[in-house]
């Protein structure tokens, strides 16, 4: 449609759509939102273990291009319904603009325009209103939440503050070609001073593991899709040893300066009831198997937070887990969640889990995601902002992270440009906060494992 003059300076006066590629070289949707002669652009993620309550990523089908991942169809409803629906609103008014996509689309899952394509314009509709403002998208982050708080009836918000990251380190499940059930296994520098620091330790742990893993001959490790090694290890408590060796190779000691944290996705190895094992001979475990089976992990090695401990439905299985594990460490919902009011506000009330993956695309818009975030808030849940695994350089939720005060990030390896866009935008608004830079370091994790590991190297 033509574009219009602006009446107000965050008027949005067009709205761009086109078809671009992730990082798994797959499809996705980028937007443009202008007001006037301002753009915002925003690239949706998307995940490989997405849980079953998502919002709907819209996808072509024609087999004949991009073995039917395309998103035309996606960019078409972008041009053709949603544009339509927000040129005229004040991209200052996520809130309105929000309600609008979600009117247009009509289903409670986005599976008319898809959720691939209203994030895209949501999110680059934020960064169109904070370009006119001439902020930094963390900035008008954290004013959005403060209203979104305020819905909840919540007047104080979080400080802004740079995330204490989790980073993936070695990667199974179906992130990586190896054997390993679980998904990822991650570090986290709980003893690093600022974010900074943290980043620094990070990247000295992985080249680490790295040594380990060739020393060990594992040699041609590739990557998985987040950057973690992707090593055909024996089994899964393999991958704790080595990590927590790599760990102690630099002089760290573990738990006290580096922890671990786990995605296990669970969800993906789970069907009747039963959690197969596929790298342990398929051996079942119930869900009380899995339960113990963490809760000696916990006990043996330095781990702070389990992601996925168990299925996104096993919820049974989710208030054991908590009542067994939830006052030691953190327990992170992601399929159980899915970014998704109800359900979190469901898992405060049967106390599952204690903690909430937020990911932008799971729920398909940005107001979405901060009333998400003001839930927590208000519960005391720890929000975790995080990449999915398909993902470009798009580096907002950095500003996400940093401009709700989350106090967590979860982007995946310090390898591969689309984290590292992300990994680079944090150390860029460390700068740019300055003094006011707090950051929220280990203690956000507590309390922290306080058993020293037993290594012993497969
Ligand atoms: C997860 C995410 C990110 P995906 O499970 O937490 O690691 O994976 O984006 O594939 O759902
Ligand atoms: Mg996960």
């Amino acid at each position: 449609m033509p574009a219009r003059r602006p009446t107000a300076p965050t008027q949005i006066t067009a709205v761009v759509a086109r078809e671009v590629l992730d990082s798994r070289g797959r499809p996705t949707v980028e937007a443009e939102v202008h007001c006037g002669k301002v753009r915002g652009w925003a690239i949706a993620p998307s995940g490989a273990s997405t849980g079953r309550h998502e919002a709907h990523e819209l996808r072509d089908t024609d087999e004949r291009r991009y073995q039917g991942q395309g998103v035309l169809g996606a960019v078409s409803h972008v041009r053709k319904m949603l544009a339509p629906a927000v040129v005229g609103l004040d991209a200052a008014d996520q809130q309105a603009i929000d309600f609008a996509l979600c009117e247009t689309d009509g289903t409670p899952d986005k599976s008319r325009c898809g959720a691939n394509a209203i994030l895209a314009v949501s999110l680059a509709a934020a960064h169109a209103a904070a370009a006119v403002a001439g902020i930094p998208l963390a900035r008008h982050m954290h004013e959005l939440l403060r209203r979104a708080l305020l819905t909840q009836k919540s007047r104080e918000a979080p400080a802004m503050s740079l995330p204490l990251p989790m980073v993936n380190m070695i990667s199974g499940g179906k992130h990586a070609g190896g054997q390993l059930d679980f998904q990822d296994y991650l570090m986290v520098p709980v003893g690093a001073t600022s974010y900074s620091e943290a980043l620094e330790w990070t990247v000295r742990v992985y080249a680490a593991l790295g040594r380990e893993l060739r020393n060990a001959g594992y040699e041609g490790t590739l990557v998985g899709d987040e950057g973690g090694y992707g090593p055909r290890l024996p089994d899964n408590e393999t991958a704790l040893l080595y990590l927590t060796g790599a760990i102690e190779a630099v002089g760290f000691e573990p738990g006290r300066d580096v922890a671990i944290a786990l995605d296990v996705a669970a969800t993906h190895f789970y069907a009747d009831g039963e959690y197969r094992l596929k790298s342990e001979g398929g051996r079942t475990l119930s869900a009380a198997g899995m339960v113990d089976r963490l809760a000696d992990w916990v006990a043996r090695y330095p781990i702070v937070s389990i992601e996925d401990g168990l299925a996104e439905d096993d919820w049974d299985g989710w208030q054991l887990l908590t009542r067994t594990l939830g006052e030691q460490i953190q327990l992170l919902g992601d399929d159980l969640f899915t970014t998704n009011v109800a359900l979190i506000e469901q898992g405060i009330e049967r106390q599952a889990a204690n903690s909430v993956l937020i990911k932008l695309n799971q729920i398909g818009t940005v107001w979405e995601t901060l009333l998400a975030l003001a839930v927590c808030h208000k519960a005391k849940y720890r929000p975790v902002v995080s990449a999915r695994s398909g993902e470009s350089e798009d580096a907002s939720i950095a500003d996400l992270a940093v401009g709700t005060g989350a106090g967590q990030i979860k982007i995946g390896s310090v390898a591969r440009s689309e984290r590292l866009a992300k990994y680079n935008r944090l150390l860029r608004l460390e700068e740019w906060l300055g003094a006011e830079a707090s950051f929220a370091g280990g203690e956000i994790v507590t309390p922290l494992s306080r058993v020293k590991p037993r290594t012993r190297r497969a």
